[in-house]
């Protein structure tokens, strides 16, 4: 019979690899899937338990708060907040910093409760992004400052996907793992390990009704996706879920290119650089992948604001070095 392992049996064995870890990271990451598996549940039933809709809110970007987004965000943080590792949460539904009880827990957590909210009403693929930093030392009380480190400071990241089966991809900067979660017995099950992104593939990603707004450059890329070429295997295909945490898991898996342009529209680009592009740019580059703003690594922006948003160009290696040949002519 096949060996499975488990979420915990494999954080135990990687941290095991360190003979002085405290164990509080594992924690960290135990405790966070702890609440996605919460989450998975809610996210299963809520068509039938009329939590879809508008809960008739906002959240701090304007953008309407569903019922489903509040609920991820509560759970998130309570598991946050059960083993006092944890000092301070940044989420996308909170305006400011949210401290948690304990000021000296060493952990610093961004996170996007539900990446990809317009899909809640169409049942479609959405998730839950996270990102955590060590809280630097110092002997000043907790400030806001702390949390804005560059993603290259970022010691754990990950996501979970709400799909056709809940997945949970992690990197701790040894390789991203990916685990899906059988429901029936309710623990994540290891599906691959060390997963690779591959150095080049045929899908580019983007909302391309917006290509109006975009830059000159930007759509001579798109129109080279789209030329017949046997020997680079185009024309690529498109493809848009409209969830990132989604549209990043599929190119980690298949290759390719997920880009969100900075544009006329939106001139800093619309995703947010803390919760959403570091800890997918972490993933993707532990998994052999490029992430960049178009002219920087998205992991060395130095951050000026928790809720910063930023262009983001992400995917395998070739599809991307050939975009920046793009923006350089
Ligand atoms: P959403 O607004 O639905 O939460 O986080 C922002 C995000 O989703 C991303 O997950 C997604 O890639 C993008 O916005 C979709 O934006 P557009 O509707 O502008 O394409």
């Amino acid at each position: 019979m096949m060996k499975l392992t488990t979420l915990e049996e494999h954080i135990i064995h990687a941290q095991n690899k360190f003979p002085g870890a405290t164990g509080d990271l594992s924690q960290l990451l135990r405790d966070i899937a702890l609440a996605a598996k919460i989450i998975s549940r809610e996210v299963n039933k809520a068509g039938i338990t009329n939590i879809l809709g508008l809960d008739g809110a906002s959240n701090v970007h304007g953008e309407s708060v569903k019922k489903l987004d509040l609920f991820a965000n509560e759970q998130l943080q309570s598991a946050l907040g059960r083993s006092n590792i944890t000092c301070m949460v940044i989420s996308e539904e909170n305006e400011g910093v949210v401290r948690l009880s304990d000021e000296s827990g060493k952990y610093i957590v961004y996170m996007d409760p539900l990446d990809g909210s317009s899909n809640i009403d169409i049942s479609a693929t959405i998730g839950s992004i996270f990102s955590i930093y060590i809280r630097p030392e110092s002997k000043e009380p907790l400030r806001e400052v702390d949390a804005l480190q560059p993603g290259t400071k970022q010691v754990a990241a990950g996501y979970v996907l709400y799909g056709s089966s809940t997945v949970m991809a992690y990197t701790t900067g040894m390789g991203v793992q990916l685990f899906t979660l059988d429901p029936s017995i309710g623990e994540f099950i290891l599906s691959e390990e060390d997963v690779r992104i591959p150095e080049t593939g045929n899908i580019y990603s983007t909302d391309e009704g917006s290509y109006i707004y975009w830059d000159e450059a930007l759509k001579k890329y798109v129109k080279y996706c789209q030329a017949f070429d046997t020997e680079t295997n185009r024309p690529y295909k498109a493809r848009y879920i409209g969830c990132m945490a989604a549209d990043v898991h599929r190119t980690l898996l298949e290759g390719g290119i997920f880009m969100y342009p900075d544009s006329s529209k939106y001139p800093n680009g619309k995703l947010r650089l803390m919760y959403e592009c570091n800890p997918l740019s972490y993933i993707i580059e532990q998994a052999g992948g490029v992430s960049t703003n178009g002219s920087s690594r998205i992991m060395e922006i130095q951050p000026k604001e928790i809720h910063e948003c930023t262009p983001i160009y992400i995917g395998s290696k070739k599809n991307v070095e050939k975009l920046e040949e793009f923006f350089l002519a």
